[in-house]
């Protein structure tokens, strides 16, 4: 065995995965769709020695300590130890678990030779955490009902991605328990599977016509349900702040000014903004007048691998 380093891109949902189906395999409810971020990844070290595990150089806490021995007890050897290092601000809503697990198995996977197939791999590391099976492919990363993880090439060649830091500190609820609270207690969770259907029926579509305003369209749509139906949880998460509101209005201006871009969050306050890599600058320039906040620049593409 000898030291390997394996990096893992960030994904980001178009359609969003929320509420598991199967909470020990982690099946989710729903199909979901997403990118990877070329530049934004997770940088795992493996090392032959007894176990430990770090994340941005500090010992990791029980819980994040638990959630990778769940991952690594799949393995035969445990003599490993683990260092990962994010290049973005960890646990913001900015998918740092789905890199991090990605990472995590597909390196396990190399370090220990213990030749999973892809599937297998996208099995295992949902455990740690569903979405992170999304980073382990290239294009656009389709996690199936079924729980199959399928891939379709992306036709959008200029195709970058934003971010508004709106915060860097821990979100107040996981999403792992936040998905379990709106499944159990929103009246509007039944009619979200269904939208999340049809949404997903809609971007195949709009993938397969090279559709930019519609892929657009239909991402931004599937993300402000997202946050609707947090709201009308028991009691109502919300990881929406006014500032992001303020992203989400600036987002639409410019669109009413001749910019091509769409706006998607996740289980925290930032804003990630879907463009049109030509039109770069005009939204750097745009973004810069009307926001007061710092952002991300990231090219889209690639899957998870050794360096
Ligand atoms: C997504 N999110 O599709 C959605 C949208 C956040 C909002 O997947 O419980 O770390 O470990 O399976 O995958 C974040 O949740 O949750 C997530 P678990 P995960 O990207």
């Amino acid at each position: 065995m000898k030291t390997i380093k394996v990096r893992a891109p960030v994904n980001i949902a178009l359609i969003k995965y929320w509420g598991k189906a199967d909470e020990i395999r982690v099946l989710p409810t729903t199909t979901s769709v997403s990118l990877t971020l070329t530049d934004l990844y997770t940088e795992t070290t493996f090392t032959p020695g007894p176990f430990s595990f770090t994340l941005n150089g500090k010992p990791g806490d029980d819980h994040e300590v638990q959630r990778v021995k769940d991952v690594l007890q799949h393995f035969a050897h445990n003599q490993v130890q683990i260092d990962s290092v994010n290049n973005f601000p960890t646990a913001s809503g900015l998918a740092s678990s789905a890199s991090g697990f990605a990472a995590l198995t597909y390196g396990l996977n190399k370090f220990f030779e213990a030749h999973y197939s892809l599937a297998e791999l996208a099995t295992l590391t949902r455990i740690g955490s569903g979405s992170s099976c999304r980073s382990l492919v290239d294009g656009f990363a389709i996690w199936h009902r079924s729980g199959a993880l399928t891939q379709l090439s992306n036709p959008f060649k200029n195709l970058m991605m934003l971010i508004v830091i709106i915060s860097e500190t821990k979100k107040p609820i996981s999403s792992r328990e936040a998905m379990k609270t709106t499944k159990e207690t929103s009246v509007q969770y039944a009619s979200w599977i269904d939208q999340s259907e049809e949404d997903y029926q809609h971007m195949m579509q709009a993938i397969d016509q090279q559709n930019l305003q519609a892929l657009g369209d239909i991402t931004e749509r599937n993300s402000e349900r997202l946050h609707q139906v947090m709201a009308t949880a028991k009691p109502p998460i919300v990881y929406q702040q006014p500032e992001s509101l303020h992203v989400l209005n600036v987002v639409r201006l410019a669109r009413q000014q001749g910019l091509l871009g769409y706006a998607t969050m996740d289980a925290g306050p930032n804003v990630k903004i879907l463009i049109s890599g030509d039109q770069l600058s005009d939204w750097e320039m745009f973004i810069k007048t009307h926001v007061k906040q710092r952002y991300l620049v990231s090219r889209i593409g690639g899957s998870v691998y050794a360096t």
